[in-house]
């Protein structure tokens, strides 16, 4: 059997002792207490809210959960045990234009009484995946689980528990932000040295922006200072409606809206510039245009040298020169705020141009940003920017007008504006969702760099991106590290070859929570066979999704109002508290109280800190330098004040230095390293600029004449993506899935608006409702995303997306997949 560490060292290494714990917060412990004790607790301010009308109601604090960007705060309104209604939360009188929620807000009650939720443990009784159910106690699923989790640790080592897991809530108590950064699994996970499969969703974007480049974006309202605001592949109307009112703003003071995509969306509909690209060709238009923008003289050469990486000097291995190539020992330097792990030294060589020589950064006085130097060793080495401008050369406007499938002149006059800005790029997963997307955020830093939007109002590389925003201290859910921890997309290969990398994974239990993975994961079809083969199947969810169906035991989940948890992802400039409202309802457990008792079960209890509360769990989450700096913890958050998230204490911009390891703007990835390590080979250009046509939906692909439509969908306004999929007002709004395609390509088809139409492909198939329209660029099409199964006439739309990932990213490709539409002739449902 794999050891079970022992918490209280691993406590002790992260300089959290219970002991110390309970010293330093004696008054968090006792305001805990009051709350554990069912005296809940409402929120002194809340209650000052207009949301508290009526006597006999009870206000208190929460947030809507999920994945929505937007993550409102909000009031929950309690009558007699019930939430009655919610309201949007009072900001503090300075931010009061954040204070705002959309109908799936409003319409939360509706799923808290939604009488589809899970209400108690079920086992399954028929084949898997067939819907046949039996109810069951809590103590037969826990004896009935722990009975296989054991067993399997035992005989099989702890990576043949796998915990899979997407974005249903950022709990550091009770979600799974990237698999295993929450109490419930985290402490589990690294514990028994479990294999983590998480999202493929969003990689491109989360891998090489956020975490190989470092970038992150101005918070939404500084996108009213822009002058030129790109809607680059992104609908901010409806999938971001907190960073919408601030685009809105900054075009009454005269900015620009510029929307590219292939769907004429609800923020393409307002904009001053439409640019209706082909699908997966963004990569080329931002080289072309970093090319224009050279030749053109729009570049900020002060910028490039000063705030980015331009003038490092690149040696032919792809690595900086640094002084210990001139045998200077590396130091060390001073300790990450965020993530309190050590930094290491080694100053980068530049050419002086002042002085003719080369020199260390920091004392040169105008480091070159273009040429090749011969240097002190002997050694020939051109400049970063010079690299990269090389590799880039064939872009031209003419190029990129061709594959994008748009004409020069707008590119030109696109580019134009986008160089004087100040520009705030609002991109979100439009260029995210194919297989090689993630070349395209390097491409967006390099015209970034080369024009300075970035780091001074009005100017961001993309919009507020949640996941990373505040600072939680991940040792204290992590005791050592998972198992294995990779993509669960990769699910079929695990299966298959039953190891990952060099590491063995036989894979006996596999746990889904937090994401409704057989809905919302790309190659559905593939991960469905892969998930029968695993012996035994847990499903933790609020309602009976797409993957419980695909379970053997199903447990259910509180509604959020129903339990109290802290977020660690805030993409408004607050951070997120959900205060406990109601009870939870029926038999609903928390996460974490599951595996408290499946912890006990397996006699490892001990894990979750001997029964300490939930207040003093999230207390040890927040014990960071950071929030410690900002004086936040457990009881300033849950009194109810609403606080500042520490990267926009006083600012609205994120600037190169606090956004970059290097202290500059990175356009180029000094040592590449895959996300999913398993041996695969790392190509030279991962450190570039780099285009890569789509895996699937490319405009030359020759299956292109058996399949000659690509596919992409949209965040739909009436979903988060599965979840509100059967909110009673939603569904009057909008019935069922529907199928956008352009209307040339309905007439060439025969299909007429609101026929029902089969969209398939060598992978699969669904029936549903035609939207012909103009609106869509022809040749595309979109499909519906959060639906579930049963809603469809027939089939899955999820099932023509493609398990086919890029191995240096791992990341999903939504839209990257081809597909046919005819007209169905089988009759309505
Ligand atoms: N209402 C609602 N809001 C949400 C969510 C939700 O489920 N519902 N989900 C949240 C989450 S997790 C995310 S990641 C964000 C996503 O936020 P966005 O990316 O802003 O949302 P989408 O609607 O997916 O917009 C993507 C757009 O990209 C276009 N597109 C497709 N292929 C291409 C391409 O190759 N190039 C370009 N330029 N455009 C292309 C599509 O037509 C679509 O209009 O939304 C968040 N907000
Ligand atoms: N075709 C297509 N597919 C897409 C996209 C697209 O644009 N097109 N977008 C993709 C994107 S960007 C994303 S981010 C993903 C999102 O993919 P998912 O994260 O899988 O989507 P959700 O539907 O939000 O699923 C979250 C689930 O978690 C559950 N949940 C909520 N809170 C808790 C909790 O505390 N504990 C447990 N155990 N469960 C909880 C919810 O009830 C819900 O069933 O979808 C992706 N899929
Ligand atoms: S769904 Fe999103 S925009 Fe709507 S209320 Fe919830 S968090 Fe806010
Ligand atoms: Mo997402």
């Amino acid at each position: 059997m794999s050891e079970v560490k022992d918490p209280t060292k691993a406590l002790e290494s992260t300089g959290i002792t219970r002991r110390g714990f309970l010293k330093t917060t004696g008054a968090a412990a006792l305001g805990a207490g009051a709350v554990a004790m069912g005296g809940l607790a409402p929120m002194a301010k809340a209650e000052a809210t207009d949301a508290a009308a009526t006597e006999g109601e009870t206000v208190f604090h929460s947030a809507c959960r999920g994945n929505c960007g937007s993550k409102c705060h909000m009031d929950v309104v309690v009558r007699e045990g019930k939430v009655v209604r919610v309201a949007a939360a009072q900001y503090p009188e300075e931010d009061a234009r954040w204070r705002r929620l959309c109908v799936k807000g409003y319409t939360q009650p509706q799923r808290v009484y939604d009488p589809d939720r899970l209400k108690y443990p079920m086992r399954r009784t028929g084949e898997r995946g067939e819907g046949q159910w039996e109810r069951i106690s809590w103590d037969e699923a826990i004896e009935e689980i722990a009975g296989k989790i054991g067993p399997a640790i035992k005989d099989h080592g702890g990576t043949s528990v796998g915990v899979w897991s997407s974005y249903g809530s950022y709990g550091v108590l009770n979600g799974a932000q990237a698999g295993y950064m929450s109490m419930a699994y985290g402490r589990f996970i690294t514990s028994v040295g479990a294999t983590v499969l998480g999202a493929g969703a969003d990689y491109a974007q989360i891998y090489e922006q956020m975490l190989l480049l470092g970038q992150s974006g101005n918070s939404f309202d500084d996108a009213a200072n822009a002058k030129c605001i790109v809607s680059w592949g992104g609908n901010p109307a409806e999938a971001y409606v907190h960073g919408w009112q601030f685009v809105c703003q900054a075009r009454e003071n005269g900015a620009k809206l510029i929307t590219i995509d292939p769907q004429f969306t609800a923020s393409a509909a307002h904009s001053d510039m439409y640019l209706p690209i082909r699908p997966g060709t963004d990569g080329a238009l931002m080289l072309a245009m970093a090319n224009y923008i050279r030749e053109n003289g729009l570049t900020d050469d002060d910028f490039l040298r000063e705030k980015t990486v331009a003038p490092f000097l690149v040696k032919d291995d792809g690595t900086y020169v640094r002084m210990s190539n001139y045998g200077v020992e590396p130091t060390q330097g001073p300790t990450n705020p965020m993530t309190g792990m050590p930094t290491v030294v080694d100053p980068v060589v530049v050419w002086d141009e002042e002085t003719g020589a080369q020199s260390v950064l920091a004392n040169a006085s105008k480091p070159a940003i273009l040429g090749e130097y011969t240097l002190s060793d002997g050694r020939v080495c051109k400049t970063c920017y010079q690299v990269v401008l090389d590799s880039i050369s064939d872009y031209t406007i003419e190029k990129a007008a061709e594959i994008c499938d748009l004409p020069a002149e707008d590119i030109e006059k696109f580019a134009r504006m986008y160089a004087e800005g100040p520009t705030y790029v609002m991109t979100f997963q439009g260029f995210g969702h194919h297989v090689n997307s993630h070349h395209n955020f390097k491409n967006l830093a390099l015209i970034t760099a080369m024009t300075g939007n970035f780091g001074k109002p009005g100017a961001s590389i993309c919009g507020n991106t949640s996941p990373f925003n505040s600072s939680t201290n991940s040792r204290a859910y992590m005791y050592g590290k998972p198992g294995i921890s990779t993509t669960g997309m990769y699910l079929p290969k695990i299966m298959e070859e039953k190891k990952w990398g060099k590491t063995p994974c036989d894979l006996q239990v596999l746990w889904c929570c937090n994401g409704n993975m057989l809905s919302c994961e790309s190659g559905r079809k593939d991960l469905i066979e892969a998930v029968k083969k695993v012996p035994f199947v847990v499903c933790a969810d609020v309602n009976m999704t797409d993957t419980a169906q695909w379970a053997d035991i199903v447990l259910p989940i509180p509604h959020v109002f129903e339990t109290e948890d802290f977020d660690g992802g805030c993409p408004t400039p607050y951070l997120m508290y959900h205060q406990k409202a109601i009870d939870p309802l029926y038999e609903c457990k928390t996460d974490l109280e599951i595996m408290r008792l499946i912890a006990e079960k397996l006699g490892m209890g001990k894990i979750y800190g001997d029964g300490m509360s939930e207040g003093e769990l999230i207390d040890q989450v927040l014990n960071t330098e950071v929030n410690k700096k900002a004086g936040i913890d457990y009881e300033r958050l849950s009194s109810g004040e609403m606080v500042r998230t520490p990267l926009y204490a006083g600012t609205t911009v994120v600037t190169p230095a606090a956004s970059t390891e290097a202290g500059r703007l990175k356009f180029y990835i000094e040592k590449p390293a895959p996300r999913n390590n398993f041996g695969q080979e790392v190509h030279d250009y991962e450190r570039l600029p780099y285009y890569e046509h789509a895996n699937e939906a490319y405009w030359e692909n020759p299956l292109r004449d058996k399949y000659p439509l690509m596919g992409c969908s949209q965040h739909n306004k009436y979903h988060v993506h599965s979840q509100c999929a059967y909110t009673p007002v939603l569904r009057e709004i909008e019935p069922e899935p529907t199928l956008k395609i352009n209307a040339s390509d309905a007439s060439d088809r025969g299909i007429a608006q609101g026929d029902y139409v089969r969209v398939y492909n060598d992978r699969g198939y669904a029936v549903l409702k035609a939207v012909v329209t103009e609106g869509i660029k022809p040749g595309v099409v979109s499909i519906p995303h959060g639906f579930q199964a049963d809603q469809f006439v027939e089939g899955h739309t999820q099932d023509l997306t493609n398990i086919v990932m890029n191995d240096f990213c791992s990341n999903s490709s939504f839209y990257d997949f081809l597909c046919e539409v005819e007209k169905y002739e089988g009759g309505e449902r």
